[in-house]
């Protein structure tokens, strides 16, 4: 029954689902879009709190492909071009800026890394190559490239199809797409317990009530290894907050992404004008969401060694989100062999959000049709096998 009108609809809880989700972030509603694509739309995603309460509303909106393994290259180069026609797709603005990403490079170490990925990007048809440091100057005129800072800026990874786009819209944008086509989102069910006989998905247990399914998927980024545990799962992740702020409005001003690896920095503007900041992880691993006064000091630092303008801005927020980090920063998309009918996505770092689309079209057709090349080797079972997808030097910030 209907209950109300907004651009997804209120439903009860039915006792039974061809297919469950659990989190309705980007990826858990992508899933879902895609999955009623391919003809499946019998589909509750269940949230425990709201939409996009998690790392899709969290987010610093970038989007990049520049990846350094040939299986995350292709990955995200699929992620990008599905970006590139979401707007389209979902008949939704989303805003997408491809402005341009760079990473700076401040040690021989970095610039080795960079031209590598630089290399092995340009191999797989991804537009990104190296700048020396007069280049970046002239088209990010503000950045002290002189020896000064601590750590001079020696080059740079510019990927020009790399940008930002309008997150909460992209939220809202697969929501709507889905809840079209018949998906039914619950907010504020959180799912307390994962029901399965004789070794196959029989339902989970919400405090709603009891939801029958035969397919089940998990999609909640941070707390993955939480809902991994109600099956009896153990998987390899490590959950560490990543914490970011958005200042007030200044005109125009930055006109790329700018990312630093070595100072552990990133920021855009956005086209309200806001410059939208983030760092590394919490260096040790828990679950508290609310940002530090440390972060903001640390970020304040680092940032004025690059850009000594910004000594007067004036922060208006600070948050943060989870990330769950598998030990080779690459993703879990698996079927989960020790349980028919148990789906795992997870595993997303702190470069989550950019995998959306294709983390959503992808696991769509795991779950319908059995799993897809493309996402093969980031089965959980490469931990065991010693076949480990090692991005940690392209996950820009995450380490
Ligand atoms: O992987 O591009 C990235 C990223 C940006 C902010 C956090 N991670």
């Amino acid at each position: 029954k209907m209950m109300n009108k907004r651009i997804w609809k209120n439903y009860d809880l039915e006792k039974s689902y061809d297919v469950v989700i659990i989190g309705a972030g980007a990826h858990g509603l992508a899933t879902a879009y895609y999955l009623t694509k391919l003809g499946i739309t019998n589909v509750a995603v269940l949230e425990q709190k709201f939409i996009g309460y998690g790392g899709s509303g969290r987010n610093t909106a970038i989007l990049r492909s520049n990846y350094r393994t040939e299986e995350g290259i292709k990955f995200y180069d699929q992620s990008l071009k599905l970006y590139e026609n979401l707007s389209g797709d979902l008949n939704y603005n989303l805003m997408f800026s491809q402005q341009g990403h760079f990473t700076l490079g401040h040690s021989t170490a970095a610039m080795s890394g960079l031209v590598t990925r630089a290399e092995n990007n340009k191999a797989l048809g991804i537009n990104s190559y190296i700048l020396e440091p007069s280049e970046i100057q002239k088209m990010l005129p503000e950045i002290d490239i002189s020896d000064h800072p601590r750590f001079p800026v020696m080059g740079a990874l510019y990927h020009p199809p790399g940008g930002i786009i309008r997150h909460d819209a992209v939220v809202w944008a697969y929501a709507r797409g889905a809840d079209k086509a018949g998906v039914h989102i619950h907010q504020l069910t959180k799912v307390e317990d994962i029901l399965i006989e004789k070794g196959k998905v029989a339902g989970v247990v919400t405090n709603r009530g009891k939801i029958s399914c035969k397919k089940l998927i998990s999609v909640v980024a941070g707390w993955s290894s939480e809902v991994c545990r109600k099956a009896g799962v153990k998987l390899p992740f490590v959950t560490h907050p990543l914490q970011a702020l958005v200042t007030q409005s200044y005109k125009p001003w930055l006109h790329h992404v700018v990312v630093s690896g070595t100072l552990h920095i990133y920021l855009s503007q956005t086209d309200r004008g806001e410059l939208v900041c983030g760092n590394g992880i919490d260096t040790y691993p828990h679950y508290g969401m609310r940002s530090t006064l440390g972060f903001l000091e640390s970020y304040a630092a680092h940032v004025l060694e690059l850009f000594p303008v910004l000594h007067n801005v004036a922060v208006q927020r600070q948050w943060a989100g989870l990330c769950d980090m598998t030990p080779d920063y690459s993703p879990i998309i698996s079927s989960i062999d020790e349980i028919e009918g148990f789906y795992v996505n997870g595993g997303w770092g702190t470069y989550g959000f950019k995998a959306s689309p294709a983390s959503g079209y992808n696991t769509a057709q795991m779950v319908a049709e059995g799993t897809p090349e493309m996402i093969k080797p980031f089965r959980y079972n490469r931990f065991m096998e010693n076949r480990l997808v090692g991005e940690k030097a392209a996950a820009s910030v995450g380490s």
